[in-house]
């Protein structure tokens, strides 16, 4: 056992040790709560990057020590944003019991994408729990309006659809809370656009520009 962040901290075991697998057993993990410190084992993070291979979806390479990933900090929140608004989602991770908030930039090259957020009217105003269902060069993506992710985190309410070498998407519908569905076709990559609930076609779409206000 270790305080967060500090390996070299020795935290009393409260239960008895087994030397040969070098752990040791309580009767509940609150013993430990009860001593002022945390679970934290420095259990090594892991990070898989998704390849294009002979099965797409289901090829992952282990970039855990080439990222960065691999460190032994407490990591317990993570989510996905796109910090500086270039188009690549990178990763945020806060360490439970203290220690720093890590930022893991994404600098892979840049694809094509489409960030997508939406204005609810029947709907909620954010279109959180909406099913979009983007077409893109015969490939069909499935993503939620759903900006939770991990432990007690929160992401941006933008869904991002990452279109490799496509340069739009082809059809996207968007299945909304109140039970409507809407079809757009023929949208234009590497832009965040808003869409509106109660419109239709290209009127229901809205493009974000950083510094300009949007209707609201
Ligand atoms: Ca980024």
């Amino acid at each position: 056992m270790s305080q967060p962040s500090n390996r070299t901290a020795k935290v009393k075991a409260p239960g008895k040790v087994d030397a040969s697998l070098g752990e040791f057993w309580v009767e509940t993990p609150w013993d430990i709560f009860k001593q002022g410190h945390n679970l934290s084992c420095f259990e090594r993070k892991r990070a898989f990057l998704n390849v294009p291979g002979q099965v797409r979806g289901r090829d992952f390479v282990d970039i855990s020590f080439v990222s960065g990933a691999d460190n032994d900090s407490d990591g317990r929140c993570v989510v996905a944003g796109d910090f500086r608004n270039n188009g690549r989602l990178d990763l945020v991770l806060r360490q439970a019991g203290g220690g720093p908030v890590i930022l893991y930039e994404n600098d892979f090259p840049q694809r094509h994408y489409l960030k997508v957020s939406l204005r609810g009217r029947a709907s909620n105003a954010l279109g959180i729990g909406a099913r979009l269902t983007a077409l893109v060069r015969g490939q069909t993506l499935v993503r939620e309006m759903y900006p939770t992710n991990s432990y007690r985190s929160q992401m941006p309410n933008i869904v991002h659809l990452g279109l490799g070498e496509a340069n739009q998407v082809d059809r996207l519908s968007i299945r909304w809370p109140s039970g409507k569905v809407q079809e757009l076709t023929n949208l234009s990559a590497d832009r965040h656009i808003v869409v509106d609930e109660a419109k239709e076609g290209s009127a229901a779409v809205q493009v974000v520009v950083p510094g300009q206000t949007i209707q609201p």
